[in-house]
């Protein structure tokens, strides 16, 4: 009920503003959206940041449609921002994946611009279960993406090696960075190994490409948020994870830059 009554409340306040200011209503992917496809749509979390930069709070509705017949799944992600002062609002898809389970949007200032962008993450769902992220700055009420999302969301790429003992290799490509590690339960790889840990085959690991999570966090405590991935590496399946790399990104001219990994046996 509550729900409904706000969307109620935005459709009655943007509707007023609709004539007057239809030309800052903006969406990429799906052509414009009039007000009357906006009752389609749900809200499913709403904010109040500062996101084009007058020190303002902003209103932030993350908006989707349900898919019928299922809990969880949400198509036509969008993003919705109400200026703070004027009322005037733009309509953002999150980027070329717009359907999924479990939306998120949190704020932070990334690209040290003195102003929050939005980081909004959906997930896949299916055995690989990545999280699709992408970034948006919303100053001056201009919606844009200021990362390479496509590139991005492919994650870190790595070599998984397999070593007698228990013992095996990750290496990370992107930084040319090897890690030792050693399996937590061998039966992780239950033909892998005879009783003494030796190998007894060529398996090797692998990983999926994609973080299944991100977040904002300022890491180095510099005053920029930097953002922290997390990255499965699997043994013989997607759903058999061995370990966990984290790495941390900070946002340099222009793009994101992989600054430090580590790669935790779990
Ligand atoms: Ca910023
Ligand atoms: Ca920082």
């Amino acid at each position: 009920m509550k729900i409904k009554s706000i969307l109620i409340f935005l459709l009655n306040a943007t509707f007023c503003f609709n004539l007057i200011n239809f030309h800052s209503l903006a969406s990429e992917n799906t052509g414009s959206i009039d007000i009357d496809a906006l009752k389609n749509y749900s809200i499913i979390s709403e904010y109040s940041e500062d996101v084009t930069g007058d020190n303002i709070e902003d209103r932030i509705l993350l908006l989707a449609m349900n898919i019928e017949n299922t809990n969880n799944i949400k198509s036509s992600i969008k993003i919705c921002v109400v200026d703070g002062i004027t009322s005037k609002y733009v309509i953002k898809c999150p980027g070329y994946f717009d359907s999924g389970y479990d939306p998120k949007i949190s704020f932070g200032d990334i690209n040290n611009d003195g102003v929050k962008e939005i980081l909004v993450s959906i997930n896949s769902g299916g055995s690989c279960n990545f999280s699709f992220q992408n970034i948006l700055s919303f100053k001056d009420l201009i919606p844009y993406e200021i990362i390479d999302s496509k590139k991005f969301n492919r994650g870190l790429n790595y070599i998984v090696t397999l070593k007698d003992n228990y013992y095996y290799e990750v290496k990370n490509l992107e930084l040319n960075k090897l890690f030792g590690l050693k399996l937590t339960n061998p039966y992780k790889y239950p033909n892998a190994y005879d009783s003494k840990g030796n190998l007894t085959s060529s398996v090797i690991g692998s990983y999926i490409p994609g973080y299944y999570k991100t977040e904002l966090v300022d890491v180095d405590t510099d005053r920029i948020i930097e953002l922290v991935t997390y990255q499965k590496i699997i043994g013989f399946s997607n759903n058999n994870t061995i370990a966990i790399a984290e790495g941390i990104f900070k946002y340099e001219n222009g793009a994101l830059r992989l600054k430090d990994l580590k790669v935790i046996s779990v």
